[in-house]
């Protein structure tokens, strides 16, 4: 069994709405090293239009980005969010997507309101398929394109009408994830959720982190390169990067996280 590392709030409150907020989740000088790395990411990516990710007006996305450094590989399995995520899921969790997201200021919305999954034959509003953790490398103001979540949405039955809106910030009772940089959030995959209009003179960037279990497959694009996988020693880094035995793979018993 994962470890016990929620406390009874935050397992009352996640299982109630749907997500969590972990304020402080990187240090300062983490935060430093995090950004750091995420520029020289941001300027490779930008030097090689060859390399994956969306290149829109409101969007910029390095994908895959546990492959540019390996602090973002490091930041997979961060001691204050990764527990917790393995907790929700389980033993057999596995990495599925990874992300840098660039929000440029004065763009609309790269994301409705949606929800991350509906794979057929599973009752959703009673099953955790995926949890999606977020890591704020800038301070998200409320009009600076922050992410927003309706709480307990993820219960929702599956023919829930839910209100069209014209601005993502007209939906019904959301809330904001507008916290200072530092901050990670994480949610589960079936809460709606939406990125607002950034309106600000600033970009908002986040680092995305999506775990589900090791039968699923990774997102395409996303299954790590050799390289990554050779370096992997762990039990903990090898399942997340999807090796293990396709029967019986579990982190049962297993301490062994990295630090960053
Ligand atoms: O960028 C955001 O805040 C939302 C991203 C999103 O919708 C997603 O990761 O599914």
């Amino acid at each position: 069994m994962a470890k016990a590392v929620m406390t009874d709030e935050q397992r009352l409150f996640f299982e109630t709405n749907g997500y969590l907020v972990i304020p402080n989740a990187l240090s300062p000088e983490e935060l430093a090293r995090v950004r750091a790395a995420a520029d020289r990411a941001e300027a490779v990516w930008k030097a090689d239009p060859s390399r994956p990710g969306a290149r829109r007006e409101n969007l910029q996305q390095v994908q895959a980005i546990i492959e540019y450094d390996d602090i973002f590989l490091d930041l997979m399995e961060h001691p204050k969010v990764f527990p917790i995520a393995w907790e929700i899921l389980g033993d057999d969790i596995q990495m599925i997507d990874n992300d840098y997201f660039i929000s440029p200021p004065h763009t609309t919305t790269h994301a409705d309101w949606h929800h991350d999954v509906g794979m057929g034959g599973v009752y959703h509003p009673r099953s955790t398929l995926m949890v999606k953790a977020f890591f704020l490398l800038d301070d998200a103001a409320e009009n600076g394109g922050c992410t927003l979540y309706l709480p307990g949405s993820h219960r929702y039955p599956m023919d829930f009408r839910l209100p069209k809106v014209q601005d993502p910030k007209e939906m019904p009772c959301h809330v904001k994830m507008a916290y200072p940089a530092g901050t990670a959030y994480l949610f589960h995959c079936r809460l709606y959720h939406a990125a607002s209009n950034n309106e600000s003179d600033r970009y908002r960037r986040v680092l995305i982190y999506n775990y589900g279990h090791f039968w699923m497959k990774m997102w395409q694009g996303y299954e790590p390169s050799d390289a990554l996988k050779a370096k992997a020693k762990t039990r903990v880094r090898k399942q997340l990067l999807g090796i293990g035995d396709a029967y019986g793979a579990s982190l049962s018993g297993v301490t062994d996280v990295q630090q960053v």
